[in-house]
């Protein structure tokens, strides 16, 4: 994959309220093009793989709940300097904190339920990617 790409998934929030048209409408007028996209209802287990990172953090266990109480709509977007852009578009983790227009303080509910996910380095990207879509599919 090359590096003007990113992965995101819409949560199981925002999926739940029929959001995710209005979440793809504005990734798309923000110029990201849609490479790939489905819809899957995650294993606790395998929402857990997907944290892995974060596993001896306490927020881990409510997290990969979440994560796994509904469908989500998991995407890779394309677009110049697509991991930046995109992480500068979802706002801020914590949706308090979040600006202004950006997706999370639009439609993020609480820190955990906080809508939408953005890669944070173009390897990570990489790596999320893999994990929800086969090669063929990233064209
Ligand atoms: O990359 P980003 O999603 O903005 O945040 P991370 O620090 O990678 O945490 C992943 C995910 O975990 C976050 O979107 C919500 C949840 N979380 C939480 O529930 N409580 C925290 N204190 C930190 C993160
Ligand atoms: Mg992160």
């Amino acid at each position: 994959m090359t590096t003007n790409r990113t992965f995101t998934m819409i949560k199981p929030d925002a999926v739940a309220e029929g959001h995710s048209g209005a979440i793809i409408k504005i990734i798309e007028e923000a110029g990201f093009r849609i490479v790939a996209i489905k819809k899957v209802h995650l294993t606790k287990e395998r929402a857990g793989q997907f944290y892995a990172v974060h596993q001896e953090r306490p927020f881990y266990d409510g997290l990969t709940t979440y994560m796994s109480s509904g469908p989500i709509v998991p995407m890779i977007l394309e677009k110049d300097n697509a991991v930046a852009d995109f992480r500068k578009l979802i706002g801020a983790t914590n949706p308090a904190q979040a600006e202004e227009g950006t997706i999370r303080k639009q439609f993020a509910k609480s820190m955990e339920a906080n809508a939408i996910h953005g890669s944070d380095s173009d390897e990570n990207a990489k790596i999320e990617s893999d994990f929800f879509f086969a090669g063929l599919e990233q064209f």
